[in-house]
């Protein structure tokens, strides 16, 4: 049997997360469980059967995009999970209502968890970040709605200057932003309250998976005895890690570093000179003061329990078949 097609808005999903136009591990999550919703709406399936096999492609289609963020198969399994139904009628609504509902309970952790992180934050603190992450930021709004005031150093985030989008929301806010390049953070560390970031992915020993350059923000600011605090649902808890898996590290294409011009007149034999693009990279537990969830704060050598609490009987693959 041949594979069904995809709804078009399924693919321009996932070509959107491929090429980062919806990025951000909890935003790529919503983004693939409205996906599937688009699916089963717009599905002209006439057996339950064939309606499962658009799903399940859907969600391949949107699993293949990005490989670092666990946020995006938690959230197609989550959502898969809850399909149930006998005919296609009852398949569709009950799928398109618990994209609905998953979409709902992300939001309600984000909120959650930024009111555990903001009670990490005092009146007058200096917070460095790293990249966009919506889960860090929401700690930063909590403390704001608490009437703290916080300030922020906001670290660029080469290749793709995530950081600007970090400042360009903070100042939505009124706090007040310095901006500097990635190779900066150290000099400014010892004017800094807390390292705050968050997390495409957490490992079972507590490693954070976050944005290239986090591990290195965290081993400087452990030197200057600032602490590192991540910022992370529980949908970024990795659950393959638990029987001995590892993240893999999406690997992204040279052109975000390095532009046609420069590589010409650099590269002189072609074969002697490589490109490297890392998205992500692992700093391990030793250097995270602690993980800050929707269910609490946990120092990231304990996140094991909840993980095998939240995680610990599921870790199939639906769109697998
Ligand atoms: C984004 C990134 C973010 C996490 C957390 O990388 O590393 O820190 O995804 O974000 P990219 P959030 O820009 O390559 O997607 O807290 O919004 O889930």
């Amino acid at each position: 049997m041949t594979d069904p097609e995809v709804h078009p808005e399924v693919a321009e999903t996932a070509e959107e997360i491929a090429t980062m136009e919806i990025r951000g591990a909890a935003t790529i999550a919503a983004g693939a469980a409205g996906a599937l919703a688009t699916q089963a709406r717009e599905s002209d399936a006439e057996t339950p059967e064939a309606f499962w096999a658009e799903l399940r492609q859907a969600a391949k289609r949107l699993y293949e995009t990005r490989p670092t963020a666990v946020s995006l198969p938690n959230a197609l399994r989550f959502v898969l999970a809850d399909v149930h139904g006998d005919t296609v009628a009852e398949l569709r609504e009950s799928a398109v209502e618990s994209a609905a509902e998953f979409q709902r309970e992300l939001d309600q952790a984000q909120d959650r968890l930024g009111k555990v992180g903001a009670n990490r934050l005092r009146d007058g603190d200096v917070v460095m970040t790293h990249c966009h992450s919506t889960d860090a930021l929401s700690c930063v709004k909590a403390a704001l709605d608490q009437g703290k005031h916080v300030e922020a150093i906001v670290k660029e985030t080469r290749p793709r200057k995530q950081g600007h989008i970090t400042a360009e929301q903070l100042r939505e806010w009124g706090v007040p932003v310095t901006l500097v390049v990635d190779s900066a953070a150290r000099r400014y560390l010892n004017d800094v309250d807390h390292v705050l970031v968050g997390a495409d992915s957490i490992a079972a020993d507590g490693s954070v998976i976050n944005k290239i350059g986090t591990s290195g923000l965290a081993v400087n600011a452990r030197d200057r005895g600032t602490p590192t605090m991540v910022a992370a649902q529980t949908i970024k808890l990795h659950p393959d890690t638990l029987t001995g898996h590892t993240v893999e590290i999406e690997m992204r294409d040279e052109t975000e570093v390095i532009g046609a011009d420069d590589r010409e007149r650099i590269q002189g034999d072609p074969d002697g000179f490589t490109v490297e693009n890392p998205a992500f990279d692992v700093t391990p537990p030793r250097f995270v003061d602690a993980i800050v969830t929707e269910r609490g704060q946990f120092p990231p050598e304990s996140i094991v329990v909840l993980m095998r609490e939240l995680f610990g009987r599921d870790t199939a693959r639906p769109w697998e078949g």
